[in-house]
């Protein structure tokens, strides 16, 4: 249990908000055209914009003059301050999407102490959603409180199967086989975070992915926690320097999904 009053997180979760719904707006007015993607490769598929850069400073700055005890984490720009409590950032998940001009992403805030995800902000500004959740008090999506699915038959779910290079083909295509091999209906959004915020919404029933990073779930862990979804011990072993598999799923359906698909859940 965290040793940091309930207050202190309170007043934390509402600055995130504020700040991340800054940030979502700045992400909004240099968000490329549609059309092919405006960015950089950082490797295969990889993919790098300015607003990557100019979110992450911005929230960087803000919260080191709000909260200048806290550590910080940033995905792009390699920012990082130690603390007790650690703010992870993605400034944008689902960038393939964003540098294409669609709606589907995401900033992405979350605030850890050690192995123990505390807060978790995400918005959506091309959506007009903010999901967010503090240890012991609920998720929210727009202030209304949600709960994941109660789904409990594979034949009538919605499962999304993230992708990323940082796995072979071969790997994500046997995670594909086993997931649609139990009925479930499949769906690949190019957000993890947001996938697993609609997990938390009981928009899907499922999102696995066989690699993903702590700033694309720093955010989402303490979201689907409260949302009482069921999830992969992600931050177990090495998940907080190198990232891990994870799968969050509702709770009905998640021992099926580990038996169809091999996945290690616990
Ligand atoms: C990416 C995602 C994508 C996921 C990848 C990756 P980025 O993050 O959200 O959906 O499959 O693992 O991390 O590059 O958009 O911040």
């Amino acid at each position: 249990m965290t040793a940091f009053a309930s207050t202190a997180l309170a007043r934390r979760l509402d600055t995130a908000v504020q700040l991340a719904e800054e940030a979502g707006r700045l992400a909004l007015r240099l968000r490329p055209p549609p059309g092919a993607p405006v960015a950089t490769l950082k490797g295969a598929q990889d993919w790098l914009t300015e607003a990557d850069g100019a979110v992450e400073e911005f929230l960087s700055r803000q919260l080191a003059e709000r909260f200048p005890e806290d550590g910080f984490q940033g995905e792009e720009t390699g920012r990082a301050r130690s603390g007790t409590l650690r703010w992870v950032v993605d400034p944008i998940d689902g960038t393939s999407n964003y540098a294409r001009g669609s709606a589907r992403f995401c900033v992405s805030l979350g605030l850890i102490e050690d192995r123990t995800p505390l807060l978790g902000v995400l918005v959506a500004p091309a959506m007009g959603e903010t999901f967010a959740a503090r240890r012991g008090a609920g998720a929210t999506l727009n202030g209304a409180p949600i709960r994941a699915a109660a789904t409990t038959d594979l034949s009538r779910a919605m499962v999304e199967c993230g992708w990323s290079p940082r796995r072979p083909n071969g790997a994500y295509f046997r995670l594909v086989e086993g997931v649609m091999g139990t009925g479930a209906m499949l769906r690949a959004g190019g957000s993890g975070a947001l996938g697993l915020a609609d997990v938390a919404a009981g928009r899907i029933d499922a999102y696995i992915e066989l690699h993903i990073n702590l700033w694309d779930v720093a955010a989402a862990l303490a979201i689907l926690q409260e949302a009482g979804a069921t999830v992969s011990p992600f931050l177990d072993g090495n998940g907080l320097a190198e990232g891990n598999p994870i799968m969050a799923a509702a709770p009905g359906i998640a021992e099926g999904l580990v038996v169809a698909t091999g996945f290690p859940l616990a």
